[in-house]
């Protein structure tokens, strides 16, 4: 019993001290070759080895241990780009530059004195438009028919508006047709820019083109006499006639 054990080595030491506190410690050799020499054996007591007693309660967490070094790790991703760096030294002086326009006092009062006049033409163009939208011309779409106020031939009529970087009136529309039949009193007849003088019967745009509207006059176009030419009447309709024997105003066209 473990009680005992502690108790028996009590006794035993007890009984030791009695002992060695009863002998004289003068003459040292023949005291200790005299010592009673007390042998202490325990009662034999049979002991019985005892059974491993339960687990005891589990102990603090220990510190880290060290393991292994693990293998060379595969690189990570690319990280975020770094904050930005200082600014790198100055670099060398660049090549010298072209030279410069000098901007003087007086080149600035020129460009003022140009506004100024570009201005002035602004105002006085806009008052012939009015005047001439009030006269001779219509603006319609992407296109501005202007009169020339003049009756001619099919062929001066031509030049006329080539002069002035335009073409015969040619109505490709309602619209335009009515533009032009409005434009053209108090004349009666108007030429087109218009014909058949390259295939009889088959009409054409004077740049070549097939002609894409007509508002031909019931019973035309007749051909009387070989009419190749094409005129819009008063009434807005259209009638061919001769290219030279007769003369209508002349219409002209510019686009805007
Ligand atoms: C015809 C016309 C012709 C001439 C003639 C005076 O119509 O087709 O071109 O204008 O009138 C009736
Ligand atoms: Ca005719």
């Amino acid at each position: 019993m473990p009680l005992l054990l502690p108790f028996n080595a009590l006794v035993f030491w007890l009984s030791l001290l009695m002992v060695t506190s009863s002998i004289n410690t003068d003459k040292t050799e023949e005291k200790i070759s005299s010592c009673t020499v007390v042998q202490y054996s325990a009662p034999a007591v049979h002991v019985l080895q005892g059974r491993d007693g339960r687990d005891g309660p589990k102990g603090e967490k220990g510190e880290p241990g060290e393991g292994l070094r693990g293998l060379h790790g595969s690189p990570g991703k690319m990280g975020p780009p770094g904050i930005k760096g200082d600014s790198g030294p100055q670099g060398e002086k660049g090549e010298k530059g072209e030279c410069g326009s000098v901007v003087t006092d007086d080149l600035l009062r020129q460009v003022t004195a140009l506004e100024i006049k570009v201005q002035v033409l602004e105002a006085e163009l806009n008052r012939y438009k009015t005047a001439l939208i009030l006269k001779n011309i219509k603006s319609i779409g992407k296109k501005i028919f202007v009169s020339t106020g003049k009756e001619d031939t099919f062929d001066n009529g031509k030049s006329l508006c080539a002069q002035a970087g335009s073409v015969l009136a040619s109505p490709m529309n309602e619209a335009e047709n009515t533009a032009l039949k409005d434009l053209m009193r108090p004349s009666k007849n108007a030429y087109l820019g218009i014909s058949d003088e390259q295939t009889e019967s088959t009409f054409i745009y004077l740049n070549g083109g097939a002609i894409t509207y007509t508002n031909w006059k019931a019973g035309e176009p007749n051909n009387a006499n070989n009419e190749d030419c094409v005129v819009i009447q008063d009434s807005g309709k259209w009638n061919d006639i001769s290219c030279s024997d007769s003369h209508a105003l002349i219409i002209c066209e510019l686009l805007s």
